[in-house]
């Protein structure tokens, strides 16, 4: 299988984020994406490749451009004003608040206005980063368009989190949206995206809540107990045109191979009706029993077997990398999945 890979994302490190009063260095770090690096080459999973350059316009086709306009330009805005710390929000348009009103002109109105958490910081190296990252989605995306059956955008940052026009939990811009939505605008008349990481991807809900050409399923935390709390319902099935295309599959902490494939299956058999002209997996590895910030108990074979039963669905497959913050072991179980699927897809 194809990696694409770009040195890029180390442009962005968060100095630190707040765990449990306290500040740390963030679990969101470069070292992520050199541990899976080093399992592709070290199993020889296929070839790695730089990505080539789309441009904004395909970014622009899932996130609102002014949001996108803010991102590129914030960290400039920051450092004119005198700063150069981490830039993160503090103040959010909670409940009663006007959330549609006027954006705000001041740097930290605005940031306040396109953030729903505090950890996302933006640093003097994000705007590359993100956009690379998206790049390097795309540039596996093309890859499929060419005719692979399967490709992984070994990302960093992450996206998941991420909406139309917002940016929280580590996520910027919507990597498995934006490749999803280049699928249909390449032809494809039904996506499916498989979320398995760890916390519900309530941006890419949000992002395609209102449509029924992708369909969306995650499998995640509950949201009752688990960040993003917010959203990731199971009782979030859609609206409009869009009814009946999200499925969630809330788990309780402590969930094992046992309940989380049970909700594996459900979610691949409503992906089989779906009959997607292609699947775009949410990869996270957070759900790993040793996961610093997670409570799901995974173990590195059942990422085997999970890579099998996305074989199964017969679709041309897209993986794109998202959580997972057990440093040592993500290579491993990241790489287990597209092992298994290309063990079962042979
Ligand atoms: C990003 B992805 C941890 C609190 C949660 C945000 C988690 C974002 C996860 N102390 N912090 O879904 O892996
Ligand atoms: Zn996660």
């Amino acid at each position: 299988m194809l990696t694409v890979y770009s040195d890029d994302h180390r442009l962005h490190f968060g100095q630190s984020e707040l765990v449990d009063g306290k500040l740390q260095p963030c679990f969101e770090m470069p070292s992520r994406a050199d541990t899976v690096l080093a399992r592709v080459k070290s199993q020889n999973l296929g070839e790695v490749i730089a990505p080539r350059d789309f441009g904004v316009d395909p970014i622009h086709r899932v996130h609102d451009p002014r949001y996108v306009a803010f991102l590129q330009g914030a960290w400039a805005r920051w450092v004119a004003a005198g700063h150069s710390g981490d830039l993160v929000s503090t103040t959010f348009p909670g409940r009663r608040l006007r959330r549609d009103g006027p954006i705000p002109t001041a740097l930290m109105g605005e940031l306040g206005y396109y953030s729903f958490d505090t950890e996302a910081p933006i640093t003097a190296g994000t705007w590359q980063a993100i956009h690379s990252s998206a790049q390097v989605a795309l540039t596996a995306q093309d890859h499929l368009r060419q005719g692979a059956r399967s490709a992984f955008g070994l990302c960093r940052p992450p996206g998941h989190h991420a909406g139309s026009d917002f940016m929280g939990g580590y996520c910027f811009l919507n990597n498995a949206a934006i490749v999803s939505q280049a699928f249909l605008d390449q032809g494809a008349k039904r996506v499916a995206i498989l979320d398995v990481d760890y916390h519900h991807g309530n941006g890419t809900q949000e992002i395609f809540y209102q449509r029924n050409d992708v369909l969306f399923a995650s499998i995640h935390g509950d949201p009752l107990v688990e960040y993003p709390y917010f959203l990731g319902h199971a009782d979030e099935r859609g609206e409009g045109a869009g009814a009946g295309c999200n499925f969630n599959y809330p788990l309780a902490h402590g969930t094992g191979w046992d309940g989380w494939s049970a909700a594996l299956e459900d979610a691949c058999r409503k992906i089989a009706a779906y009959a997607p002209d292609a699947v775009v997996v949410s990869l996270g590895v957070d759900t790993y029993k040793d996961d610093p910030i997670s409570q799901f108990k995974l173990d590195s074979p059942d990422y085997l077997r999970l890579g099998e039963r996305i074989a199964a669905l017969g679709a041309p497959t897209l993986f794109i990398m998202e959580g997972g913050y057990a440093v040592e072991a993500i290579g491993v179980n990241a790489v287990n999945v597209l092992q298994g699927y290309e063990g079962a897809a042979r």
